[in-house]
């Protein structure tokens, strides 16, 4: 029995997140989770709400509340969505927790001690109506380069060019409309990275199997000079970590936060401490601190691939800079993008299906499957409805589902609602349990890998291998010359739908669940080994016929969907 430390990217609070965010993170993440316990291994698995930045005090405005409000109700919303998905935090925090300030002040004051934060004096616009200094991508304009008048003083929307609030003609603040901005002197810190370029790349360098996604982007920040530049990490903003030093204040950084970017990763440590703190667990330091029995925790993290520099380089950075005897991440399971219907995800456009749409058509369990199946692993992948469709009947209600069913009905039927217990095994059936055992151990070996596509396949070939047997045994017309050889086979099928759901439970919980129960089956370990596995419900055991486990999408659904979700939700 090990112990792993498992956290997803915490999504930022503006707004119900797409199937392309939960499948980019969170959803691998517990599926990875759920596996590791089932394993019998120690897990603690976070997640939070990321608050803080530009983006929530704008989504705030909008929604005309103010901002803690706004975040104390999205957080709500999210962490009701993570239950519908089924996703197994051990603890859903917030980054605006307490816990987070106190830790993200606590990161500055040993970074500056350790002569890592430099002071520097900046240009930056000032608007005198608001009496604050404006974030660039507060202030809006006429585009120098295209003409569309809603630029912004970080990049035109219209033409996609990278702008500084100075080029934009007729400037002005998104927030009140004011005009009269003008340029000031204001401080900010500075986190000094190239300080520790050295540092960074030797641990980068003895990672070990790390996928090349994740060491690739990594490399390519180092070694073009972009990514290992001292890097601000402070912003004019209201809303977030006050700059502080530690507990004291810092002189000349008053009425400043820190930068989104900062103190999200450092939530990753503070969510372990809001764990504790809800009496869920009894000590986060275990899991957290090298010095405090850490030592041995194995830690993954989970995210987009936009999200690896920050994972790779700025947060390994607070922590080695910190000198402290933090954890380090061990292993970064980054993803690609899932496209929807011939273009991206867009939340801005609320091009695709969100989460909350997701769980109103169908139940969790079919979006996982399709999701994590079709995971963007290598590469982008795409989701579209026929494919959806198609995943769904074949799979999970033509496969795995027919074959609850038709077992379960074929038994009640012949012998009654319990196990028979005449017949004994052929080789048939040494057959099916020896290519079972391997294709076990292929699927266990990917799921360790974290090779989540690999492992579906196998699960689905073990779900196949059970359908084959079946088809060949042909129990229903065995049953005419030999009842009891049928017997023996509906006995070994019974036993083959509580060893699927027992093994299906990291992908698809509630239908795992659903079967067991209606198996009666109190032992759902791990199959260690698969003759005994299918040896769990001896004859005699009673069991029930299962409600259908996955019912087909209709063409008529299938197109009525897609024609609902092709516009932008409103
Ligand atoms: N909220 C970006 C994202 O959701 C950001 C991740 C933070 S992880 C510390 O993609
Ligand atoms: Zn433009």
């Amino acid at each position: 029995m090990a112990r792993h430390l498992i956290t997803s990217a915490i999504p930022y609070i503006n707004g119900i997140k797409h199937l392309g965010n939960l499948v980019g993170s969170q959803l691998p993440a517990d599926l990875y989770a759920r596996y590791l316990r089932q394993r019998g291994h120690e897990v603690l698995f976070l997640c939070a709400t990321d608050e803080h930045g530009t983006p929530a005090e704008l989504a705030a405005a909008k929604a005309g509340k103010p901002v803690a409000e706004y975040c104390a109700e999205m957080w709500q919303v999210q962490s009701d969505l993570a239950d519908g998905f089924r996703l197994s935090f051990d603890h859903f925090g917030r980054s605006s927790s307490p816990q987070n300030h106190r830790l993200t002040q606590h990161f500055a004051k040993v970074l500056d001690e350790a002569g890592l934060i430099r002071e520097v004096t900046e240009q930056q616009m000032y608007s005198p109506t608001e009496g604050r200094f404006l974030p660039d991508r507060y202030i809006e304009g006429t585009c120098p380069n295209c003409g569309f008048d809603s630029a912004r003083g970080d990049q035109c929307d219209n033409c996609t060019k990278q702008l500084d609030p100075v080029d934009l003609i007729n400037p002005h603040s998104s927030v009140s409309g004011a005009t009269d901005l003008e340029m000031r002197e204001t401080k900010h810190l500075h986190l000094r990275q190239s300080q520790m370029k050295a540092q960074l790349e030797e641990w980068i360098d003895t990672r070990e199997g790390w996928p090349v996604l994740t060491t690739s982007i990594a490399k390519k920040w180092l070694t073009d000079g972009d990514g290992l530049q001292d890097r601000g990490i402070t912003r004019d903003l209201d809303w977030g970590v006050a700059v502080q030093r530690g507990d004291d204040p810092w002189p000349g950084m008053e009425g400043k936060v820190f930068y989104v970017w900062f103190d999200a990763p450092i939530e990753y440590i503070a969510c372990a401490q809001e764990w504790v703190d809800a009496e869920k667990g009894s000590d986060w330091q275990r899991w957290w601190r090298t010095d405090k029995g850490a030592g041995d925790v194995t830690y993954t993290q989970f995210m987009g691939k936009d999200n690896v520099p920050f994972h790779t380089l700025s947060f390994p950075a607070t922590i080695l800079g910190s000198g402290e005897p933090w954890k380090l991440v061990d292993y970064i399971k980054s993803f690609n993008y899932l496209n929807y219907d011939g273009g991206q995800f867009s939340t801005s456009r609320g091009r695709g299906v969100f989460m909350d749409q997701a769980l109103e058509i169908l139940p969790p369990d079919y979006w996982r499957w399709w999701l994590l199946s079709h995971v963007p692993e290598t590469s982008d992948s795409e989701f579209t409805w026929e494919n959806f469709q198609q995943s769904v009947n074949k799979d999970l209600a033509d496969v795995l589902g027919n074959f609850a069913s038709r077992v379960t009905k074929f038994c009640r039927s012949k012998f009654g609602e319990t196990v028979p217990e005449a017949g004994t095994q052929g080789p048939e059936e040494a057959r099916l349990i020896a290519t079972l055992t391997e294709k076990l151990r292929e699927y266990e070996a990917h799921m360790e890998a974290i090779e989540i596509r690999k492992s579906a396949a196998a699960l689905r070939a073990i779900w196949v291998l059970g359908n084959e047997y079946l088809q060949d045994a042909a129990p229903w017309s065995t049953f005419k010359e030999d009842p009891d050889r049928a017997a023996m086979q509906i006995r070994l099928a019974l036993n083959l739908i509580r060893f699927y759901a027992v093994i299906s439970a990291p992908f698809i919980p509630d239908a795992s669940g659903q079967l067991l129960e209606a198996m009666k089956a109190e032992n759902a370990d791990w199959p260690e080994d698969v003759e005994t596995a299918l040896g769990a419900l001896p004859g005699g055991h009673a069991f029930t016929v299962p409600e259908v486990t996955f019912r087909k999408i209709t063409d008529a659904e299938r197109e009525d969907w897609q024609t609902r979700f092709a516009g932008v939700r409103s």
